[in-house]
């Protein structure tokens, strides 16, 4: 009988297009809808029925990790933490997992990665028909802007096969983009180590895919039929946090006086509201003081945040933050921890942030 298919996160990388919040913490750990990115993976995996997982940690930021996701017993599953020295690719990241994933199958999934409806199907698609790997597809708008796979079809195969996968072609001949989860057989790591670092500096997991096609291994697409979100950068971390809002069913174990809710809004325990409104899909952590605060749609309020005197939309406020006294409203913002907003006077005026950890902004 074949191992076990384990799963491979990616937790690692540079996080570059999310500072200042990777300077001092993980990108996998920011949250959506009050959880960490990383949580919704672990998840996915664990309802797939896989048991044994490794993520891929930075050395800069491993430890935030492992004590995040700990030993996996809280997700049902058990972790082993693989250091990758350097983010030198997706391909490389897979190499240095090989100790750990051996001859297993497996499920690769980006740590930075939502995919609504996870991927039990996939797996059981995957386990059912053997392919050397099957790669995820969505169809996107902006195809140039992402890794695309051309495809053939086959004689008695519902998905045909891939032939081709190009990184950001500038004139491509499909929609399809590359998901951020893949299926693979042991056969990928000879593949990793057959291929040579792209003009960025990097193996890439596209060029160890093509490597498979072109020696005559069978990969298969499989389009994606739900929503998929890679929160690499703050408008698609917004993005993710408002469509995992959506599916939240609301409830509430906090306080109200004078205040009130509408559409789905969770309140966590410990959380209290003066004179404030909430309009969902929204979610009010624990401990979290809302007075005199309008918290509009699409906003993830982190544990122990503080809303004074101010109105925030569409917006995610990680654990500690305070917006205080703001007379214009705060939208499309994500906000490190232990960051302070105030306004010092009243002059009306937008605002748009982008926030490290423990700032402090006064606005003059
Ligand atoms: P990316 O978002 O493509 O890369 P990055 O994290 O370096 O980000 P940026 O481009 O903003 O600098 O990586 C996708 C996921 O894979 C992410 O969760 C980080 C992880 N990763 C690794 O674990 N090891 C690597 O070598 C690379 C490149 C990424």
């Amino acid at each position: 009988m074949a191992p076990a298919m384990k799963g491979l996160i990616l937790s690692g990388g540079r996080g570059t297009r999310l500072r200042p919040i990777t300077h001092t913490s993980a990108k996998q750990l920011v949250p959506v809808a009050n959880k960490p990115v990383l949580f919704y993976g672990i998840e996915a995996m664990a309802a797939a029925g896989i048991g044994e997982i490794g993520i891929i940690i930075a050395p800069e930021t491993g430890d935030e990790i492992r004590s995040a996701a700990g030993d996996g017993s809280a997700f049902g599953v058990r972790i082993t933490y693989v250091v990758q020295d350097e983010p030198a690719g997706l391909a490389h990241a897979v190499l240095t997992a090989e100790p750990f994933l051996g001859d297993s199958s497996f499920v690769m999934y980006l740590g930075d990665n939502l995919l609504q409806g996870g991927i039990a199907e996939l797996v059981a698609a995957f386990e059912a028909e053997r392919p050397d790997a099957l790669i995820l597809l969505t169809p996107v708008p902006d195809p140039q802007n992402y890794g695309v796979a051309e495809l053939e079809a086959v004689a008695g195969s519902e998905r045909g096969r891939v032939v081709r996968l190009v990184e950001k072609p500038s004139a491509p001949k499909t929609d399809l983009a590359l998901v951020g989860v893949y299926m693979f057989t042991a056969g990928i790591h000879d593949a990793a180590r057959a291929i040579v670092p792209s003009a960025r500096g990097e193996l890439e997991i596209t060029d160890a895919i093509q490597f498979l096609v072109d020696g005559g291994r069978r990969v298969e697409p499989y389009v994606v039929k739900g929503w998929w979100k890679d929160t690499g950068r703050l408008a698609d971390m917004l993005e993710a946090n408002r469509l995992v809002l959506e599916t939240l069913v609301g409830r509430s174990e906090g306080e109200l006086v004078d205040s009130q809710v509408e559409g789905s809004v969770v309140i966590e325990p410990g959380a209290r509201l003066e004179r404030s409104t909430v309009r969902g899909p929204a979610i009010i952590g624990s401990g979290a003081r809302l007075i005199d605060a309008y918290v509009g749609p699409y906003t993830a309020v982190g544990e122990g945040c503080r809303i004074e005197r101010a109105e925030v939309e569409h917006s995610i406020l990680l654990v500690g933050s305070s917006v205080i006294g703001l007379d214009g409203r705060m939208e499309s913002s994500l906000l490190g921890r232990n960051v302070v907003i105030r306004r010092a006077d009243a002059q009306p005026r937008a605002f748009r942030f982008m926030v490290g950890d423990n700032s402090e902004i006064e606005i003059l």
